[in-house]
């Protein structure tokens, strides 16, 4: 095996990633600015097919036309000279001090028609260079005392700002689906939308919800304890899956964008085999920083190193659902028992509640005797992702 990219896996990248300087709450930048071609260029090298940005990743905040267009090409030649692709684009709504208290769910009016305005920008340049997806991650939108903050108001401007940028999409004939960002902390206090669920009950709420749904992030998920392949089954059930940040983090405690796979390797297992056998077919997008330890060739060997872990885990998913003894424990476990309805076809309440073989002579003493057999697959699936049961 030798776990090499090609386009054809749907690698993707954000400028921020590679080209993060590693400025930190506590210390200064450890590497020098990456230009963004030099970055489409090195990424389209080791295999990535596209790359995403952030608006200000490309065009410095307050840069004049002249700036912006000179800076819009520069990345354009780059674009066409790899054949790199710009899956998706979003919005800095977090950065300049403008937004310290929230971007569309500001209290100030003022600064939230600024965001909407700074977001529908990013829109035009993004349906140009053939996005089909508008991530949103809010950032600033969320408190540090709940006394700041009217949170049944905030939801009604952020849906407000959410549906306006959806109709602007629309009205503008972008093929561009939007995408939301949940995180529970950092660097607000309290973040709104926090967790997957929040999103999408949110989402449920909102006139153009056909158009909305998810970018769930590995680290995001698990900061607040949860399992990130439950919460993006959930968004796939859902449908609302659009995209995704992959990356690695090590339990509840702050951000830490490690590498694919250098966090919680198991649920990484399970995440590239949902993703790969679950049905999904969008971006494989990393959203990661580069260890703050590291220089220019440190960079680009995590950026490798974020492909190969997903090839690598990919590898082991398929050879874990091609092993016959896991067909077989997944057999005596019953997994595929749970996708037969659980009413007969056509039968009603009525029709359950008179059958005596559901009830009365049900055996429950006897169905609890039955062991679960997890603990057999839980472990045949650590065979095959340490290469113990090399195929
Ligand atoms: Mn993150």
């Amino acid at each position: 095996m030798s776990f090499e990219p090609s386009t054809a896996d749907r690698f993707s990248f954000g400028l921020w990633t590679v080209g993060w300087r590693a400025v930190d709450p506590f210390g200064e930048a450890t590497r020098p600015p990456l230009d963004p071609a030099e970055a489409v260029h090195r990424l389209a090298e080791l295999g990535a097919w596209g790359v995403t940005f952030h608006d200000d990743d490309l065009i410095p905040f307050g840069a004049d036309d002249t700036e912006r267009e000179r800076r819009i090409a520069r990345f354009r030649e780059a674009l066409d000279a790899t054949g790199m692709v710009v899956p998706m684009a979003t919005t800095n709504l977090f950065t300049h001090p403008v937004f310290k208290g929230g971007a569309l769910t500001s209290n100030d009016r003022d600064i939230r028609r600024f965001a909407l305005r700074k977001v529908m920008r990013n829109m035009d340049l993004a349906a140009e260079l053939g996005a089909r997806t508008y991530v949103l991650w809010g950032g600033r939108e969320g408190s540090e005392t709940d006394a700041g903050i009217d949170v049944r108001a905030a939801l009604d401007r952020y849906a407000e700002g959410i549906d306006t940028l959806a109709q602007y999409t629309l009205d503008q004939g972008y093929d561009l689906r939007l995408a939301l960002e949940p995180k529970p902390n950092e660097p607000r206090g309290d973040i709104l939308l926090p967790t997957i669920g929040h999103a999408l009950a949110f989402i449920s709420r909102l006139q153009h919800h056909e158009r909305v749904g998810v970018n769930p992030e590995v680290g995001h998920e698990q900061m607040a304890g949860l399992n990130y392949v439950h919460g993006i089954g959930q968004a796939l059930w859902s449908g609302k899956l659009f995209h995704l940040d992959l990356n690695g983090q090590r339990g509840p405690r702050y951000d830490q964008d490690l590498v694919f796979g250098h966090g919680d390797l198991l649920s990484a297992f399970f995440t590239v085999d949902l993703l790969e056998h679950g049905g999904y077919d969008g971006s494989r997008h990393f959203d990661y920083k580069p260890l703050r330890t590291e220089d220019a060739d440190g960079v680009w060997a995590s950026a490798a190193a974020n492909m190969r872990s997903y090839l690598i885990l990919r590898e082991r998913a398929r050879a874990f659902r091609a092993d016959p003894e896991v067909r077989e424990a997944l057999s005596a476990a019953r997994v595929g028992e749970l996708s037969v309805p659980t009413l007969d076809p056509g039968e009603t309440p009525a029709q359950l509640a008179a059958d005596k073989t559901a009830f009365e002579d049900f055996d429950p003493e006897a169905a609890a005797e039955r062991g679960g057999g997890f603990v057999r697959l839980s472990q045949l699936a650590l065979d095959h992702l340490t290469g113990a049961r090399a195929q």
